[in-house]
Parts: structure tokens; C-alpha cells; sequence
């Protein structure tokens, strides 16, 4: 029998992007899995080994919506996910094409005050309070 203590691996990085045009930002409606279906994301996903945060958002968001991005600052604070990983947010914009889900089943532009009108992952709550915010601004 061994008794070693687990090795800590450092928390695999989710990135969710704040895709904004016109004062509105751009919220996805999940499908999977099935405790997520009906639930309302940032669109983005998990930062591949050897890629940084701002190419993963980049390359997940071209295969969410099909279109390209321009990835920039990170919003604050980070998220604790299940299994080890973390869910960060940086914001974005839409630089060619047009948004188009892959495998989510319903997009949204939201203004700030109809962030609360869909229901959000719970991940992605912390988020909207200065996503509201930067609409204000913008
Ligand atoms: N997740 C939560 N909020 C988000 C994103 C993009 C992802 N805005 C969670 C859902 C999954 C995990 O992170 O549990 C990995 O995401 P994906 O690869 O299924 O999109
Ligand atoms: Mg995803």
C-alpha cells in the first residue's frame, strides 16, 4: 500500500468570451450536457496544452459560432468549475462573419438590462455585474 499525498495539477483554464457589438452582448444557449441544456453561456471552452488563453478563445469561438474574433482584456475574477478547471472571461469582438451557433441551439444579443432575462450557468453569473457595466459605457 502507498499513502503518497496526490499530486496538485494546476486548474485547466475554461476561457469564455463577452462578445460585444452595439451595446448588446452575446449570450449562448446550451444544449449539453443535459444539466446544462436550456442554460446560458458565453460561448468558449477549454484552453488546449501549449495554447494561450486569448488562442483558445479565438479557436472556440470559430468553431461555436463560425466566425472570427478579436479577443481582449479579461474581465475580473475567475470561477470555479467541477473537475479541476476554472472559468475565466476576457471581452471580444466580432471582426468577420456573422454568428451562427454550431452546437448551441439559440444566440442573443443582450443590452445591460436584460442580462437577467435568460437563465445563465451559474459559472457565468459572476461575470454580468461588469459585463453590464462595459455596456453602459459602450
Ligand atoms: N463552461 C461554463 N461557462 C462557459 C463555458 C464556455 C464553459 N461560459 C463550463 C461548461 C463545461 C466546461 O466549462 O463544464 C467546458 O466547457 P465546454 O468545452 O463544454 O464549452
Ligand atoms: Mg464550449
Amino acid at each position: 500500500m502507498t499513502s503518497e499525498t496526490p499530486e496538485r495539477t494546476p486548474p485547466r483554464v475554461v476561457v469564455g468570451v463577452a462578445l460585444v457589438q452595439d451595446g448588446r452582448v452575446l449570450a449562448a444557449r446550451r444544449t449539453r450536457p443535459a444539466s446544462a441544456a436550456g442554460r446560458w453561456e458565453l460561448p468558449g471552452g477549454k484552453v488546449e496544452p501549449g495554447e494561450s488563453e486569448i488562442e483558445a478563445a479565438r479557436r472556440e469561438v470559430a468553431e461555436e459560432l463560425g466566425c472570427d474574433v478579436a479577443v481582449g482584456r479579461r474581465l475580473a475574477g475567475e470561477v470555479e468549475l467541477a473537475g479541476g478547471m476554472v472559468l475565466r472571461a476576457h471581452v471580444g469582438e466580432v471582426v468577420s462573419g456573422v454568428p451562427e451557433p454550431t452546437e448551441h441551439d439559440l444566440l442573443r444579443w443582450l443590452g445591460a438590462e436584460e442580462l437577467d432575462t435568460v437563465p445563465w450557468l451559474d459559472a457565468d453569473r459572476p461575470f454580468l455585474p461588469e459585463i453590464a457595466e462595459l455596456l453602459r459605457r459602450t
